[in-house]
């Protein structure tokens, strides 16, 4: 009996000490895209001005490219759209698998920017959204930094205002999607190169997010200042500093809060958000869907360039 409890009391110890490490369950590069995600060939939800291609048209039309350590996933760039049509070809992807407590991490070499432009990499399950929460990783529109990283639910989800254990600002404390059009908890980060044009030009940077049972956090590294371990066969977060977001469930039944989660990449233009008329830069050309109609080279950095991603468990 004792032997057995000394036992169980050292497990237990064990554990505590293993702390914030993980091991890699995927890595995925380059043509490694193709397995590890399916292509959504879908009408966008969110009303952009664009055409989700599947995987044949997509590879056919070379709007995604995967060889060596790059994933090329980009909008056409060289067609006028035809007015009937659903709008410019793009591509969004969706993880097969789905992941609950991991670590996630995307190293991103190069993000859409160009007017009207709206991507994002985000962990969702999509079935009776938004039942089953939402964690937006990297999004915005129109070139417009810094990132935000933002936790969507139903109601009775909200954030302390306390920002001590994060280097970003809080937009908003409250999680419920039915509050302020669905704008969500939302993290702004402090890194003015963590979005668009400033990410392009600083070769874009690590991103990572860690979900448990009790937080969420989000980390932005800017290219060239990554965690050694990422990348590696294990990572331990406790090593990688104070997050850029952190979301505590304190105020939040994560279990009851969160599902099972799909990763999502995908980039659409205009739309609800992008494309709003208080929103869509009066700087940029003509109106949104006019621009995405008639300017195809005003897509030619509207693609994602990833080096990898890495999941932990
Ligand atoms: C497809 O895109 C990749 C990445 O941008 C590029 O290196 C390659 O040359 C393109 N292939 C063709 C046939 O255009
Ligand atoms: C069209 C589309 O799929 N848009 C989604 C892109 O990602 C964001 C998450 O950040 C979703 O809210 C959009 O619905």
């Amino acid at each position: 009996m004792q032997l057995t409890s000394g036992f169980l009391a050292l497990a237990s110890v064990l554990t505590v000490v293993k702390g914030a490490t993980y091991s890699r369950t995927d890595r995925v590069a380059g043509e490694g895209f193709n397995d590890f995600f399916e292509y959504q060939a879908i009408q966008d939800p969110t009303n952009g001005r664009v055409n989700y291609v599947d995987q044949a048209t997509a590879q056919a039309q070379n709007l995604t490219y995967g060889h060596g350590d790059t994933f090329v996933l980009r909008a056409d760039s060289t067609n006028v759209v035809a007015p009937g049509s659903r709008g410019r070809n793009s591509v969004r992807i969706r993880s097969r698998q789905t992941f609950t407590t991991h670590v996630a991490t995307f190293d991103i070499r190069h993000m859409p920017q160009g007017c009207g432009t709206w991507p994002a990499v985000w962990e969702v399950l999509e079935d009776g959204w938004p039942v089953g929460g939402e964690t937006d990783i990297v999004e915005g529109v129109n070139d417009q930094g810094p990132n935000a990283a933002t936790l969507h639910t139903t109601s009775g989800c909200t954030m302390p205002a306390d920002t001590s254990q994060m280097t970003g600002t809080w937009k908003q404390l409250d999680c419920d999607w039915l509050v302020n059009g669905n704008a969500g908890c939302g993290v702004r980060m402090s890194n003015p190169n963590s979005y668009g044009p400033g990410f392009n030009a600083n070769g874009g940077g690590v991103y990572a997010l860690e979900r448990t049972p009790r937080e969420m956090k989000v980390w932005f590294f800017p290219r060239g200042t990554a965690p050694a371990d990422i990348g590696s066969d294990s990572v331990n977060t406790d090593a990688w500093g104070t997050p850029a977001a952190y979301f505590p469930s304190t105020q939040c039944d994560f279990g009851a809060k969160f599902a099972a989660h799909n990763i999502i990449i995908n980039l659409t233009l205009c739309g609800d958000w992008a494309g709003a008329g208080n929103v869509y830069p009066a700087s940029c050309p003509q109106s949104c869907i006019s621009n995405v109609d008639n300017n195809p080279g005003a897509f030619r950095e509207a693609f994602w360039d990833f080096a990898s991603i890495n999941v932990y468990q």
